[in-house]
């Protein structure tokens, strides 16, 4: 039988039926209380249609503008380092309005997590393209398929922040079938146990559907991240130091 989590809220969602946030909020809900840190954590979450996630995980919240989740988190990390601070965020959020503070963030390698839903668009108004739009891809904004000619090519986050020094620990996953999500909870799990040992910046992206501005039925969503999505977005472990290899690189 299943049992929701208790870092779950036993509240229906606004998500649409085939959306990856759900599935990725019930895997960060486990390891919250796996790792029994429900009461230590804040969440913080994005402009996006995770926007309300705080109402779904049942941990204390707090809302950032566009983009700012990462600054936002910085400054509650370093105010509060007894905290586990997470950051929430859709591609949008975290690579086009935000693409400074993703970048300063692990470059200052923050002792905080960061979970990048990606799912190739802008859910949460309608569809438009993101950083992470494939190429040919069609949006409300690219309604010929998006041109690399003409708006570069799709922005691959991990390998962008692989070229950093501080980062500990980044990982590609993916929720499109149940060995995804296997993957995706355990990586989830180990970034949150990275922050508590205190090793630095963790990041987990994690491909996700969108089949509502993607225009297809959920099956066909999550058959679009295995075809499409992953040869672009190849799922890997970029970064893995724990805290005791970082100590040992600093002597
Ligand atoms: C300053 C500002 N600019 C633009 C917007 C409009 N806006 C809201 S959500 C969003 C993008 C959402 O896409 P994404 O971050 O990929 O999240 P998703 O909904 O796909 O999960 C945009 C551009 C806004 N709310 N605030
Ligand atoms: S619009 Fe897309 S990202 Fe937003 S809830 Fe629906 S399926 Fe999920
Ligand atoms: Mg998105």
């Amino acid at each position: 039988m299943y049992m929701r989590p208790e870092s779950l809220e036993n509240v229906r969602t606004h998500y649409c039926a085939g959306c990856g946030h759900g599935i990725i909020h019930k895997l960060l809900a486990e390891c919250l209380d796996e790792l029994e840190i429900r009461q230590n954590t804040i969440l913080v979450a994005p402009v996006g249609c995770a926007v309300l996630a705080y109402k779904y995980i049942n941990v204390d919240g707090l809302e950032a503008a566009h983009g700012r989740a990462p600054a936002v988190a910085t400054g509650l990390k370093r105010a509060r380092p007894e905290n586990i601070v997470i950051s929430y965020q859709g591609d949008g959020d975290l690579l086009a309005i935000g693409a400074g503070e993703t970048l300063h963030t692990a470059n200052r390698g923050e002792n905080l997590t960061v979970i990048f839903v990606n799912n190739a668009i802008y859910g949460m108004t309608g569809g438009q393209m993101a950083p992470t739009t494939l190429e040919g891809q069609k949006t409300l904004t690219s309604p010929y398929g998006r041109n690399a000619a003409e708006v570069g090519f799709p922005i691959r986050a991990c390998e962008m922040l692989d070229t950093l020094e501080a980062p500990a620990y980044i990982e590609r996953t993916s929720v499109h079938n149940p060995g995804a999500v296997r993957k995706t909870k355990k990586a989830i799990r180990k970034a949150l146990e990275y922050q508590i040992s205190g090793a630095g910046y963790s990041f987990v992206e994690v491909l996700s559907m969108c089949p509502t501005n993607w225009g297809v039925d959920p099956v066909t969503g999550a058959s679009w991240v295995k075809d499409a999505m992953i040869p672009w977005f190849p799922l890997k472990k970029f970064r893995d130091r724990p805290a005791e290899n970082a100590e040992k690189e600093a002597s």
